[in-house]
């Protein structure tokens, strides 16, 4: 028997996730604007689904990329994907929260984010050829009760959500950030472990110069490697994040803190980069993030910051979003903080209805709990999340996925 439910934070955690349903990227908000991003679930039987800026895969059960898999197109961006057709604007230097729908607690593991250019249009770019850059990582945080608190664990107590920066000497030009979680509690067995990358196209802009040097994504990871092939169930873990080493001069991860959605946003659908013939829809909203509670959760995420590398810059404490500063050797010596989005915080009483995939509800929620669009639907006590109603309504079969059982 497992006794992976014993420490008292998972005991807590359980009750929130009770039913290990597996979980998707929603949307990702960049200076508090939404983007919704490619819903695996729903948009496959759709007869018209809406362009995104995140890549169509054949995950209808929100399944997993497995390691043998890990020399196929399939550990790009998931099964079978293929490019985003319309791609979101964000500056270097700017942060993305990546906002899931849910995450099973049982599920833990790394989290990872690597960008590769596209060098032309990414919504026709080879993904074989893409060579990616990591440009964050975070895997276990405490490893003095098996199996540990992890990045994933971090994931799912900031609402399911997980920032990253882009590195603010990134050259301007168009990139996949491919945006990445894996699940290890079969990982002891071979080929046990479980891939979840996901794909965005993003525009970049900004001054800079610099292009980190890539891997294609098929040489990332093998079966054997120590993060990979890998048992969880014991205390003491020292676990090795897999995958080429963090580029210079960035911090492993911003301090985890949501961003607060002000606005909706359609994809830009063109060539990008420059090409100005993108049409895009931003719709305002009166969103509030409680953030209060997040804050209290995001010290371990920046306790895996090596100190050697970067400096922490605390944003006033009314702006959400708060990032720890990446000290390049190229840019200047004097901290730069990002973190003032234009994220407003609005008062309870006089809110518009949520929009869809945005929080509606949980514990600490003092925002909007109506839908203006979609259903408000709990994923665990700390958060509902206005979604589809045939999203909602059909829970993730999670029959491929074994959990301390034989597999
Ligand atoms: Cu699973």
């Amino acid at each position: 028997m497992n006794n992976f439910r014993s420490s008292s934070l998972l005991a807590a955690l359980a009750t929130a996730a009770s039913v290990a349903a597996h979980g998707h990227v929603s949307n990702i908000v960049i200076n508090g604007v939404s983007y919704q991003t490619y819903n695996p679930t729903v948009f496959p039987y759709m007869a018209d689904p809406p362009v995104v800026v995140g890549w169509t895969a054949s995950d209808t059960d929100n399944g997993f990329v497995e390691p043998n898999s890990f020399a196929s197109g399939d550990i790009v961006c998931h099964k079978a994907a293929t490019p985003a057709g319309g791609y979101a604007q964000v500056a270097a230097g700017d942060s993305i929260s990546i906002q899931w729908d849910t995450w099973p607690e049982s599920h833990k593991g790394p989290m990872l984010d690597y960008l590769a250019a596209c060098n032309g249009p990414c919504d026709s770019v080879d993904k074989l050829e893409l060579e990616f850059f990591k440009i964050d990582e975070a895997g276990i945080l405490d490893s003095s009760s098996a199996p540990g608190t992890w990045a994933s664990d971090v994931l799912i107590e900031n609402n399911n959500t997980w920032l990253v920066q882009i590195p603010k000497s990134l050259k301007a030009g168009n990139y996949v950030l491919r945006h990445e979680t894996i699940a290890l509690h079969s990982a002891g067995q071979v080929n046990g472990a479980q891939n979840y990358p996901q794909c965005f196209n993003l525009e970049v802009t900004g001054s800079g110069t610099e292009v980190p040097a890539g891997v294609v994504a098929t040489e990332l990871y093998t079966t054997t490697d120590p993060g990979i092939d890998v048992n969880i169930y014991v205390s003491g873990l020292d676990y090795q994040i897999p995958g080429p080493a963090l580029i210079s001069g960035v911090a492993s991860t911003v301090e985890q803190v949501s961003s607060a959605i002000t606005a909706s946003s359609s994809a830009t659908v063109g060539s990008g980069s420059g090409s100005g013939s993108g049409a895009t829809t931003t719709t305002a909203a009166q969103v509030t993030t409680s953030s209060a509670s997040q804050a209290a959760s995001t010290s371990k995420a920046a306790s895996s910051t090596s100190a050697a590398k970067s400096s922490t810059t605390k944003a006033a404490s009314s702006k959400p979003t708060t990032l720890v500063t990446s000290t390049r050797p190229a840019t200047s010596s004097s901290p730069t903080t990002t973190a003032a989005t234009s994220a407003t915080k609005t008062q309870t009483g006089d809110v518009a209805a949520q929009t869809l995939y945005g929080q509606c509800g949980g514990a600490n929620w003092s925002g909007p709990v109506a839908c203006a669009q979609g259903t408000c639907t709990e994923f665990n006590p700390y958060y509902s999340q206005c979604v589809e109603v045939a999203a909602a309504a059909v829970p993730a079969p999670d029959s491929s996925c074994s959990l301390g059982s034989s597999k």
